[in-house]
């Protein structure tokens, strides 16, 4: 099955949201298959962020992930880069649809509340930045043929 990373941002955990991100996620169908809560190092932060080198606003969102405690997940589910990103909406919150995470929750592109990746090669980049393969409990779920045809 996919997999792709998520990360619920600082700002999601100061401001309670952890739980009601996740149970979207879960609600939409999709398997929590590995999940910690750390603290972002730079060095991790400008790797993760390494395409954004440069730009404008890449101070702020390196000092913005490692501003606390981030949880970071890997969910696992049929075509799940795309079922996340379309569940997290567009990157700035105003322009995010309704019934999103970012539309429903947030409000500025500095404070968007969750990193999804954004393509399959890049999920599979980031996993491997994020994760080492310990951190997966593997398990076959109950149901998911009611899930999936
Ligand atoms: P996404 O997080 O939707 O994949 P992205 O990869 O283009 O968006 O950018 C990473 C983060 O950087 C994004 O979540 C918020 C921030 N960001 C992107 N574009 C920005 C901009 N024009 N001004 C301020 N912050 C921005
Ligand atoms: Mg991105």
């Amino acid at each position: 099955m996919d997999r792709t990373l998520i990360i619920l941002k600082p700002d999601a955990v100061q401001r309670g949201l952890s739980g009601e991100i996740i149970r979207r996620f879960e609600a939409r169908g999709l398997k929590i298959a590995a999940m910690k809560m750390m603290q972002v190092s730079r060095e991790l932060a400008e790797e993760h962020y390494a395409e954004h080198r440069g730009k404008g606003f890449y101070e702020g969102l390196v000092s913005y992930i490692t501003s606390g405690p981030v949880i970071v997940m890997a969910l696992e589910g049929k075509n799940v880069t795309a079922v996340t990103r379309h569940t997290i909406g567009a990157t700035n919150p105003l322009q995010a649809d309704v019934g999103t995470i970012r539309g429903d929750l947030a409000i500025e592109i500095g404070r968007n509340l969750v990193h999804g990746s954004d393509k399959p090669e890049t999920a599979e980049r980031e996993l491997a930045l994020w994760f080492s393969d310990s951190d997966f409990a593997p398990f076959e779920r109950a149901g998911d043929n009611w899930l999936y045809e």
